[in-house]
């Protein structure tokens, strides 16, 4: 899954159209490079990042996936606001990304009647504040209970849990350690749960906390990362360097049979 942020700092001052222009020709090289999956994403989720209002974030992913309907690969929209899943049902995507696990009033109502697939990640409190002395007695088993609780309420709701995805949120209110227990535990929550999972390390602090790299550093360690995550049992990883973890997946895929 290649990241596709419509930021404004993610494109030259250029306008709209340049915007637009920039976003989509960075799609295509993603897929170029062998992404399977484009995740849309119109509000950084970093901590501190500004939150933006329903209708601007509409005016910023909306455009680009009405444009990668053409694409043939598949697309996500990365959000958590109801009012965007809606449209972006409408739009035709193919997942919904929520990193507050359709617990916004309307998500699962906004999803409900669709066929697209969910990824239900788990986040402590909110972006502003998740990291802020985050603190578990045993993460795995809590992160564990909280997607199975999110599993339960979609599946009562009527969604088909094939259509389900599940992410330990990592850097979502963790600290290094809570981050590579989960990783760690990748296989024994797919296990439990039954759902496939889906991981996002790519350029996060855990990589720098073990490399000692900053953010433009950390092409390798995210790769490391990557495999890491496939090795233990995620199926689909979230990066910004698609073409290189393609190249690693690939030969790790043939030197293993995994
Ligand atoms: C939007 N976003 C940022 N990091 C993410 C992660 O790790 N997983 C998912 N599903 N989405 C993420």
């Amino acid at each position: 899954m290649g990241i596709l942020n419509v930021t404004p700092d993610s494109f030259s001052d250029g306008g709209k159209f340049a915007a637009l222009d920039y976003a989509l020709s960075h799609a295509e090289q993603m897929i170029r490079d062998g992404a399977d999956i484009i995740d849309v994403g119109g509000e950084s989720t970093r901590p501190g990042a500004p939150l933006v209002p329903a209708e601007e974030e509409l005016r910023r992913v909306l455009p680009v996936l009405y444009a990668l309907r053409e694409c043939g690969t598949p697309v996500s929209l990365d959000t958590y606001k109801p009012a965007l899943m809606k449209e972006a049902v409408l739009a035709g995507v193919d997942m919904i990304n929520d990193i507050n696990a359709f617990r916004a009033p309307g998500a699962i109502e906004a999803v409900r009647d669709s066929d697209c697939a969910l990824c239900i990640m788990h986040m402590l409190d909110k972006p502003a504040t998740m990291q802020d002395k985050p603190a578990y007695d045993d993460v795995v088993l809590e992160v564990t209970a909280f997607l199975r609780e999110r599993i339960d309420t979609l599946a009562a709701a009527g969604i088909d849990r094939r259509r389900l995805w599940i992410d330990p949120g990592f850097g979502f209110g963790k600290t290094v350690e809570h981050n590579y227990a989960l990783l760690k535990a990748g296989r024994r929550m797919v296990d439990e749960l039954g759902v496939p999972l889906l991981a996002g390390v790519s350029r996060k602090s855990m990589i720098g906390a073990v490399t000692g790299k900053p953010v433009e550093g950390r092409l390798a360690g995210s790769i490391g990362g990557a495999l890491a995550a496939v090795a233990n049992g995620a199926r689909i990883v979230r990066v910004h360097d698609v073409g290189e973890t393609v190249d690693a997946l690939k030969v790790w895929h043939a030197a293993t049979g995994n």
